[in-house]
């Protein structure tokens, strides 16, 4: 198989405005759920907040060095709605505007083309307080935002994804309660990651209008699903998690639906789905971005007697996270997602691994798992171009260590470390490793 990629594919990282630039309250941005959130004792492991993350509001010319020097020519991060409309539905902020003006300035003079994401979690807290994604008047809110955001980069962005894993939106946030706004209601998350579905759908047609030339697309987080063992409690597991955190979002996207065996089960927790909802969600995009990093086995020890074992982790093979390291998940996931799926193009928009990074006493990060983990599933990336599967490009998570939602900064996913006292950052070795991949657009040693 060659290591060659196609040309003109995409090399890049990705980020998240709340997680990277700090500058919470400069040029008048308003207070949004993870200000919030990290503000409440007990919130975040490590006790931050969005202050300073990395910041990267005033710092992004560095952000611009590293890319440079690993020889990327795209770079995926987010707009942080509470800098473009404080408040979430009212005023403009052209402050806000401004700094990414500046930022898909500099990223253009300097030959990275910006994939921007409209949407990765920080909603304006005042629109939380009127009842957040569950209240539909966000959808509203949330096809201004577009508008006005399209309206004034669009002539120079023409990659835009609306929304970063709606699982995590929902399920994660309003369920599991680990994320903003942090509550622990299955219905909430329903309806919430109904609407926000439906916002997606909705501003598909408002940035197309104003931006005719602009790729459309919206990035979900997948996670294949395995038994344990061959006993029905297992598999039934590995199904309803198939259908609950993959075909839950891409259904609806895709035109399908939701699935029947999910919703059945979810019971008189389904969402409100109002005439007409299904067919805005499902608006023709161009590409899916697909975030993948491990993925999830089930057992059910009391209904397992005497079944045979089909799948069991590897655990000698886990990040830092515990998260298992299984690259063949993303080929599983893709493959899946082509054959059911009219998907016109494939992004990796997200792929990394966090790592007990330390400075060694040459002065460098060697981060050989990085590099093991990243290769791996570039591998895969290749064996599925080899395949004839459209995929444009491959964003690492991430550019740098960064403000780790619940984690803090005690979880660090960067190609560059950060020294959270002085904001220093420089290349790991994988920063490195990767520069010269992209550098040769192959996987080089
Ligand atoms: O840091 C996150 C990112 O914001 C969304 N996807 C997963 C990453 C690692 O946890």
């Amino acid at each position: 198989m060659s290591t060659q990629f196609p040309q003109g594919f995409y090399w890049g990282t990705a980020t998240a405005s709340f997680q990277i630039e700090g500058a919470t309250k400069a040029d008048g941005r308003g207070e949004s759920i993870w200000d919030r959130f990290a503000a409440t004792p007990g919130k975040i492991r490590t006790g931050e907040t969005g202050d300073p993350a990395c910041e990267s509001y005033h710092r992004y010319a560095e952000d611009i060095a590293l890319m440079q020097a690993m020889n990327l020519n795209a770079y995926r991060f987010s707009i942080a709605w509470p800098r473009v409309i404080p408040d979430g539905s009212g005023t403009v902020n052209d402050k806000g505007l401004d700094y990414y003006d500046r930022l898909v300035d500099a990223l253009l003079a300097a030959g990275i083309t910006p994939l921007v994401t409209l949407y990765h979690w920080d909603l304006p807290q005042r629109l939380q307080d009127e009842g957040g994604w569950a209240n539909r008047a966000s959808i509203e809110a949330f096809v201004r935002y577009a508008d006005v955001t399209v309206a004034r980069l669009g002539d120079r962005v023409k990659n835009w994804t609306t929304l970063n894993e709606p699982w995590c939106v929902s399920i994660l946030s309003n369920l599991i309660g680990e994320h903003a706004p942090g509550l622990s209601d299955l219905k909430t998350a329903l309806q919430v990651a109904h609407n926000i579905l439906v916002a997606h759908g909705a501003a598909v047609p408002v940035i197309r209008k104003r931006c005719p030339d602009a790729q459309v697309g919206i990035v979900l987080n997948f996670e294949p699903a395995f038994p344990v063992t061959d006993s029905e409690a297992d598999r039934r597991l590995a199904r309803m998690h198939h259908a609950t955190f993959n075909e839950w979002f891409i259904g609806p996207v895709m035109g399908h639906g939701y699935p029947q065996n999910a919703w059945l089960d979810y019971g008189e927790n389904v969402p409100e789905v109002l005439p007409g909802d299904m067919e805005i969600i499902a608006a023709p995009v161009d590409y899916l971005g697909v975030n993948y990093y491990t993925r999830h086995l089930w057992h059910d020890p009391s209904s397992s007697d005497g079944a045979r074992v089909l799948h069991q982790r590897d655990e000698g093979n886990v990040s830092a996270r515990g998260w298992e390291i299984y690259p063949q998940g993303l080929y599983d996931i893709i493959t899946w997602l082509h054959k059911t799926y009219d998907i016109p193009r494939f992004l990796i928009s997200e792929n990394g691994m966090a790592r007990d990074d330390q400075v060694a006493e040459d002065g460098a990060v060697h981060d050989p798992e990085r590099i093991s983990y990243i290769r791996q599933h570039l591998e895969v990336v290749l064996r599925l171009i080899s395949e004839h599967i459209p995929i444009t490009g491959y964003m690492c998570w991430s550019l740098m260590d960064n403000f780790e939602w619940a984690f803090g900064t005690s979880s660090r996913f960067g190609l560059a470390y950060v020294n959270f006292e002085t904001q220093e950052r420089f290349l790991k070795d994988s920063g490195r490793w990767y520069g010269r991949v992209a550098g040769a657009n192959a996987l080089v040693d």
